[in-house]
């Protein structure tokens, strides 16, 4: 089993950053294949190690003031390492000042939807506090995902590191190049099952339903396969 090999590190609870700072430690081990595991491609992946970050303190950074106005965003991955792709994300958001990153769920593998003739997504959601505003925000996912190496592709095509704004509070926000909510995330699974996870009292100011709900409609598109809290 995944957990068996992950010891200490693993758990089945999404982890809550509260006032911790995220760290990662290398691991050294591989992970094969006939572990079961999806992920036993690589050695030497980034791995959360979720104990430091409920212990490690950080101090002084100006954040937004209410659990309302976090921002949930959907991280996603299908080239390269996919899960040292979601940590170097999830590092370099939060490594920025004017970001926090709070929470993330578990990682999902699944089904590529859109383009289907790709390989599978690792996805998993984060919450963020941040004095950013929307546009500005976008700038930052936008830099981090190029940061991860990130290049152009097709629209819905394969890459190394996607992150989207999927709801921030209860703000409508259109203004192009952004839309928030994301305009399609009701009818992800992939977008919806880890969010649940981390948020799933949060209303969609455009639905009026909750992440809940919305993740419990069985017609969401795309299988989900549950891999654990693992390199997020
Ligand atoms: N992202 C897309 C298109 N299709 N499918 C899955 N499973 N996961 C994704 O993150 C994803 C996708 C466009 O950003
Ligand atoms: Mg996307
Ligand atoms: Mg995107």
């Amino acid at each position: 089993m995944y957990c068996d090999s992950m010891g200490a590190a693993c758990s089945n609870t999404p982890f809550l950053n509260q006032g911790g700072r995220l760290r990662y430690t290398r691991r050294t081990e591989g992970r094969s294949s006939s572990t079961g595991s999806p992920l036993g491609h690589a050695s030497g992946q980034y791995e959360c190690d979720l104990a430091e970050h409920t212990t490690v303190k950080r101090g002084g950074t100006p954040t937004v003031s209410s659990a309302s106005e976090y921002v949930y965003l959907s991280l996603g991955s299908n080239l390269g390492d996919r899960t040292g792709n979601l940590a170097a994300g999830l590092r370099a958001l939060d490594a920025r000042d004017a970001v926090r990153v709070v929470a993330v769920s578990q990682c999902y593998e699944t089904e590529p939807i859109g383009v289907i003739d790709q390989p599978p997504f690792l996805n998993m959601a984060a919450a963020v506090e941040t004095a950013l505003e929307p546009l500005e925000l976008l700038d930052v996912v936008k830099a981090v995902e190029v940061e991860a190496g990130r290049a152009p592709g097709v629209p819905w095509g394969p890459r190394i590191l996607d992150i989207d704004i999927i709801l921030w509070g209860d703000r409508i926000v259109e203004t192009p190049p952004l839309r928030v909510p994301h305009h399609e995330f009701r009818h992800r699974a992939f977008v919806l099952t880890p969010l649940a996870e981390i948020a799933p009292e949060i209303v969609d100011p455009v639905s009026g339903r909750t992440v809940g709900e919305l993740a419990a409609n069985p017609a969401l598109e795309g299988w989900v396969s549950n891999i654990g809290a693992l390199a997020c």
